[in-house]
């Protein structure tokens, strides 16, 4: 059975709105993950035995009271599209979709159910984890046409920008890439590589440890951290330690998304146990590698989710709709949902466990819907998720 984390918070105890994410997955199978629920809602009534409770439903914690109440996403398509470990997706103004491929440092143009090859990204040295990884849209973009990277070189990781125009013939032309930021260590795993820009217009950046432990505690380097850039690559102005570092303690950030009072959500893969979703603070220190998940020690930041099994878990992209988080699961092969309210989490709620495989990314879509992007290598799809009502 898998025990629960001694430093789970109380308020992470699943109230009896358990019952109804019960019943709705009724048909589930039982595995040693719902009697770790059971456990965990002893004393709050459940009554769901081994047979009919859910698999892996609720396998973690948050700080916030109960489940919460997101709608259950639902499936409208599948586009098989033939990628090969996409990492991340943007769509332009015009409707296109953008995929980077890890591996091939291809970039790839989405539309009307079919993949393009818009080009190769030049500089790329695929290892490991590492390779073409995060995008980001300029917010001027329908003025500056500018595409940002996140991708291992030979050197590092770095974050390059570059010109994507669309041609007569309604093709996109890669232009050649600018690096704006450089110096991110690099290793096999523990590379990050998620970029976003914020509602300030700055660019967020989630960095990796690189198998690096003294990275994340150090102010003064680039590994395990959030960093917050301008546009140009330069620390932002306002930074809490006058350089490009926003956030520190971190192993491996997967995934940045704000919530609709702005404040930043970041995902992160614990080692062999506690994966995290983090409330973001300029200046806070989210305790790797001295403690994970969310032990209450005055020094560090406790994670508003904990998932104490990275088997369920290893949260890789994060979107947020309304007041609900959503993370696609790459060792958990699910999409979890987490109900948001102010500054506290909901316990985690898991989607479509095992059915498509490993999720790297969720992107939501200019209809307010969502894409998946799977990591299987079989090849990889896009699965298309309604507009949550
Ligand atoms: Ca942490």
């Amino acid at each position: 059975m898998r025990k629960l984390p001694a430093s789970a918070p109380p308020g992470g105890r699943v109230s009896d709105r358990t019952q109804a994410h019960f019943r709705a997955f009724a048909a589930a199978k039982p595995t040693a993950g719902a009697f770790a629920v059971c456990l965990a809602v002893l004393l709050s009534g459940c009554t769901g035995d081994a047979n009919d409770a859910p698999t892996g439903n609720i396998t973690g914690t948050g700080t916030g009271a109960g489940p919460g109440n997101a709608t259950p996403p639902e499936v409208v398509a599948r586009l098989d599209l033939q990628l090969d470990i996409p990492w991340a997706a943007v769509f332009l103004p015009n409707g296109t979709a953008v995929v980077s491929e890890r591996d091939s440092a291809l970039l790839k143009a989405v539309r009307d159910g079919r993949a393009t090859t818009i080009g190769q990204v030049p500089g790329v040295a695929p290892g490991g984890e590492g390779g073409l990884l995060g995008l980001a849209l300029s917010p001027g973009f329908p003025s500056d046409n500018y595409l940002y990277l996140y991708f291992t070189s030979a050197q590092d990781n770095r974050i390059a920008r570059l010109k994507l125009t669309e041609q007569p013939d309604g093709s996109l032309d890669l232009g050649d890439p600018e690096v704006v930021f450089s110096g991110i260590p690099k290793a096999s795993t523990h590379n990050g590589g998620r970029i976003r820009f914020g509602p300030d217009g700055f660019l967020y950046v989630g960095t990796g440890d690189s198998q690096r432990r003294e990275q994340p505690q150090d102010r003064n380097a680039l590994g395990g951290k959030i960093l917050r850039l301008t546009p140009e690559g330069d620390p932002a102005p306002g930074n809490p330690f006058g350089n490009a570092v926003y956030s520190l303690g971190h192993r491996n950030v997967q995934g940045l998304a704000w919530d609709s009072a702005g404040r930043l959500w970041s995902s992160e893969f614990g080692p062999d146990v506690n994966d995290e979703l983090n409330l973001i603070e300029p200046g806070a220190n989210y305790g790797w590698p001295a403690v994970t998940g969310a032990p209450h020690r005055e020094a560090y930041r406790d994670a508003k989710v904990v998932w104490p099994s990275t088997a369920d878990s290893s949260p890789s992209g994060l979107e947020i709709a309304g007041s609900t988080a959503y993370l696609g699961a790459l060792r958990g092969q699910r999409l979890w949902t987490v109900s948001l309210s102010g500054e506290e989490a909901s316990a985690p709620v898991a989607y479509f466990t095992r059915e498509y495989g490993r999720i790297r990314d969720v992107i939501r879509t200019p209809d307010g819907g969502f894409w998946l992007l799977t990591n299987n290598k079989n090849p990889d799809f896009v699965l298309v998720l309604a507009p949550p009502g």
